[in-house]
């Protein structure tokens, strides 16, 4: 997708114009994968900018960096104000927001302990990830030859840059094969997730997902899916999920900041839900969530 340019990036503590953040061609993430990243969205709501659950982000960018030993030199609060403060400098009421920080210019070699870290801040408006009219109707998934990462090859619940070429992949497979995106088994051969979001499945009422051991990202949207499932008396259950049990769901739907709440109304060209009434009860609150529509999940909204 082309990137919307928009004004100012923050690089190292300061908001410099977006041409100015450049990095070197050795840069050691460059090369190795070694960098952990965010993605997360700042929505419009009725009371102004506001971003959601951007705490639970940053805590999760500073959880990766201690899975790879990439000591970042700003906390969860001081990153949090930078995010801020360059919304404002963009003045955008909207956005995507990608903090990254990655082990910079000065080493190479596979010994990353001595390379720079330097951390950036980018934002810009993105759309919807799968299409709006994936978003509304659904999209159609395909189970991928490829193989998620599992916990002794890469840390699953680690979000490194390194770790998103096997997603990439499983990516390139499903749009060749003619599918708008991928579902990744485990090691195990359970369901795991999408490339870029976790999976919910919905049968005879009752809500399924993967759980955290089927080597997923724990989705910062997963976790409030299940709370607002859970606070609209739907039962959730965190459990493993078989390719069988996928063919013959109710529903299916895809979740992820960028994803948001994406329908999937194919998986291997089985048809399931169209889309299905859980699925669109959920998106609808999830919508009315974001957009300040909803004051008991306030909390989730830190205003800018
Ligand atoms: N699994 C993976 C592998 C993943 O990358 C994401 C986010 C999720 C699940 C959902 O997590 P959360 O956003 O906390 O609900 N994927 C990000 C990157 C997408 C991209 O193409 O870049 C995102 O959605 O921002």
């Amino acid at each position: 997708m082309p990137i919307q340019e928009v004004k100012k990036i923050w690089m190292n503590n300061k908001i410099i114009d977006w041409k100015d953040a450049k990095i070197h061609v050795l840069t050691h993430a460059l090369h190795y994968g070694s960098a952990v990243f965010e993605g997360i969205r700042c929505y419009n709501t009725i009371k102004g900018p506001a971003i959601f659950r951007v705490k639970e982000h940053i805590q999760r960018l500073h959880n990766s960096g201690k899975i790879y030993m990439i000591e970042i030199p700003y906390g969860v609060d001081e990153l949090i104000k930078a995010t801020k403060e360059l919304i404002r400098a963009n003045g955008l009421n909207e956005c995507y927001i990608r903090p990254i920080a990655y082990r910079g210019y000065g080493e190479m070699g596979l010994n990353p302990l001595n390379a720079p870290v330097d951390v950036a801040i980018a934002l810009w408006p993105w759309g919807t990830y799968l299409g709006e009219e994936g978003l509304k109707n659904g999209i159609r998934a395909k189970i991928s030859s490829f193989q998620r990462i599992s916990p002794n090859i890469m840390p699953p619940n680690a979000k490194a840059t390194g770790q998103y070429i096997n997603s990439i992949l499983s990516k390139i497979e499903a749009l060749k094969s003619g599918y708008d995106e991928a579902i990744l088994l485990d090691v195990r051969g359970f369901i795991s997730e999408g490339p870029g979001e976790n999976l919910f499945v919905v049968k005879d009422g009752i809500v399924y997902t993967p759980p955290e051991y089927a080597s997923i990202l724990p989705g910062i949207t997963r976790d409030s899916v299940i709370k607002i499932l859970k606070d609209m008396n739907y039962e959730v259950k965190e459990t493993d999920i078989t390719r069988g049990f996928l063919y013959l769901a109710d529903e299916a739907f895809f979740t992820g900041t960028a994803a948001e709440i994406t329908p999937i109304r194919e998986i291997d060209d089985r048809e399931i839900g169209n889309p299905g009434i859980i699925t669109k009860k959920v998106q609808e609150r999830f919508f009315d969530i974001v957009k300040g529509r909803e004051k008991k999940y306030e909390g989730w909204m830190d205003f800018v």
